[in-house]
């Protein structure tokens, strides 16, 4: 979806636009905006990031986690610090209008991760990164979890460009489906992968089926991924938000990260 100049400057999707955002969620289970967010920002992002992530690998069980067992795609919980606790990506403006329509205004955040396809990455197994919050059920809830990616390059066919499954974040698994592996569904199902240039937002639905793709090239691909819980939903993992952090939060962002542990 293209960002109208106006919408840019106002950081504020119309309600056209946001109906429509609304719609692909709800039917699709993902909507992407393209370029949302400025490249200068993307730039210092990808910086910060590549040099975390080769910290991180420096570490030999993280080498042997990520890059062997799980193929080259790397999940690294990055500091709860700035530059990623920047609001423009924990509060970003237009993910914010989506998924508080979607979920209403009571949402928060636990979890903050991101999503590297190191160079040299295989093929991931599909997977839904939530299972069916009632898995007896033949029918679909509304939507009660979704990530926010930021991608900080272009996504591409070459560099793992994740696959996705339109609308398989309505299937269940509620007729005797539970022991079928997804591999098996999907084969019958239509795939798509998400080529979008750097600074594209995401919002999907969490049981959207998916997989991480091989990196062909010798750059490094990563996307932010931060989920948002609708109210109900509260899990264990929390995070430690520095309180230097905290204090400079606007109030909105205490709202949605009040369930961690401020020290
Ligand atoms: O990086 C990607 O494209 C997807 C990664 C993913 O789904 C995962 O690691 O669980």
């Amino acid at each position: 979806m293209e960002l109208t100049a106006s919408e840019r400057r106002q950081g504020r999707l119309t309600q056209r636009h946001l109906q429509g955002a609304l719609r692909r969620l709800r039917d699709t289970g993902y909507v992407a905006l393209e370029r949302a967010l400025p490249d200068d920002w993307i730039t210092q992002m990808r910086s910060a990031c590549d040099r975390d992530l080769k910290k991180y690998l420096r570490i030999k069980e993280n080498r042997e986690r990520f890059l062997v067992k799980n193929k080259g795609h790397v999940g690294m919980f990055p500091s709860p610090t700035l530059p990623y606790m920047d609001p423009m990506a924990i509060l970003n403006p237009f993910a914010l209008q989506i998924f508080e329509a979607a979920m209403g205004h009571n949402v928060f955040c636990t979890f903050y991760n991101t999503n590297t396809a190191w160079p040299g990455s295989g093929v991931q197994v599909i997977h839904r990164d939530t299972q069916p919050l009632f898995p007896e059920l033949s029918v679909a809830l509304p939507v009660h979890m979704v990530v926010v990616n930021i991608m900080l390059v272009d996504f591409t066919v070459e560099n793992g460009a994740t696959e996705v499954w339109p609308g398989s974040h309505l299937l269940t698994d509620g007729r005797g489906d539970r022991e079928v592996p997804l591999e098996e569904r999907a084969a019958f199902l239509r795939s798509e992968r998400t080529t979008v240039p750097a600074g594209t937002l995401v919002v999907r639905d969490l049981r959207m089926w998916h997989r991480g793709m091989p990196n062909q090239t010798d750059q490094i691909r990563t996307m932010l991924a931060i989920v948002y819980f609708r109210d109900f939903m509260h899990r264990n993992d929390v995070m430690t938000i520095p309180s230097a952090v905290w204090d400079d939060l606007p109030e909105h962002g205490r709202h949605l990260f009040r369930h961690n542990t401020i020290k």
